[in-house]
């Protein structure tokens, strides 16, 4: 049963006045029910608009929530349920980037009908469904092997510009990492701006304050990028609902690849004959399931690259290619 939460309510507060007590309590379990699947309920879509479409244009249709241009409603038989950027203001860093954004349907509205708004409306470039990844429980390649994103972003040409780099960031975006785990807790990247004392004498990893600007509050550690508006698929509970500046793994991937990382990055170094101080970068956009949206690595890329990340470490296969994460990837 998928009912739009704005459509329920208005008629329930209206229909509560007129009935019975018990008929009340029926009603508002029902509108309870019916709001909360509409929140479980989402898919995800990314619009990718032409550049004959100005940013303050895409700002305009973010603000006002509204994708379908006026006039053309009849042509659509869905409601958009929400409309933001591909990722927060992480985008914004690339003109290419700030004219891709997310809508939210009803699960229940057929992929078909929701491709064929490009049909509708000749300013959109592409869009395309977001993708859920499922990380290998048990990761059974080697690092290189299975990174298909190192060779995308020029890494190994990385490698070779870092010669006498006194640090190389290498971000990890996985399901989170240990951080306190002994081998592992003097290899995590600490970000230096949001580290020590403010001006008010408060411990910057926790006054709430964004000290390095970045956009981002207290994120000394790295950060959870995983915030799920659909069903949790899968899911046992756990993390998954709200950015925020705790990259804990809950699930335990990330920790193994993050071992694998400072082992395999340590046999790069020697082969190549340089000694950089690799540092780990906790970008969580994977569950305690190991499930993670498009939308979140798509998120946790940005962030590396902000951070001057020189190597972004993906453990998930070729088959997740999709137009957005290679515009992502392209920037990065
Ligand atoms: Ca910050
Ligand atoms: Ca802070
Ligand atoms: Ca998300
Ligand atoms: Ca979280």
């Amino acid at each position: 049963m998928h009912v739009s939460r704005a459509i329920i309510l208005p008629k329930l507060i209206l229909i509560l006045k007129r009935k019975s007590m018990r008929t009340k309590l029926l009603l508002f379990l029902l509108g309870v029910l019916c709001s909360y699947t509409n929140v479980l309920s989402q898919t995800t879509y990314f619009i990718k608009y032409a550049s004959s479409v100005s940013v303050s244009e895409i700002d305009g249709k973010v603000l006002a929530k509204q994708v379908i241009p006026s006039g053309l409603n009849s042509l659509v038989n869905f409601n958009v349920n929400s409309v933001d950027y591909l990722a927060k203001d992480l985008g914004k860093q690339s003109e290419v980037l700030s004219r891709i954004i997310k809508i939210t349907v009803d699960e229940s509205i057929p992929e078909t009908s929701v491709l064929n708004l490009k049909n509708i409306d000749p300013t959109i470039e592409y869009i395309e469904k977001s993708h859920e990844y499922k990380m290998d429980i048990v990761p059974n390649d080697s690092l290189v092997n299975e990174q298909w994103a190192l060779e995308k972003i020029q890494a190994f040409d990385a490698w070779n510009k870092t010669e006498g780099d006194v640090s190389v960031l290498l971000a990890i975006i996985d399901t989170g990492i240990d951080y306190l785990h002994p081998d592992l807790q003097n290899k995590i990247y600490l970000n230096s701006g949001e580290i020590g004392t403010d001006s008010n004498g408060d411990d910057k990893r926790s006054n709430g304050i964004d000290d390095d600007g970045n956009g981002f509050v207290d994120d000394y550690r790295g950060w959870d990028f995983t915030d799920r508006v659909g069903f949790p698929f899968d899911s046992s509970g756990g993390d998954y609902l709200d950015w925020d500046n705790d990259p804990m793994d809950e699930q335990g991937h990330g920790t193994y690849i993050a071992g694998i990382a400072g082992a395999e990055t340590n046999n790069i170094i020697g082969i190549a004959g340089v000694a950089p101080n690799i540092k780990l970068l906790n970008l969580r956009a994977f569950d305690p399931s190991g499930y993670g949206e498009e939308d979140d690595v798509a998120a946790a890329i940005l962030y590396a690259v902000q951070m001057g990340a020189r190597v972004i470490n993906m453990s998930f296969g070729d088959d997740a290619f999709s137009l957005v994460l290679r515009d992502v990837i392209s920037f990065a």
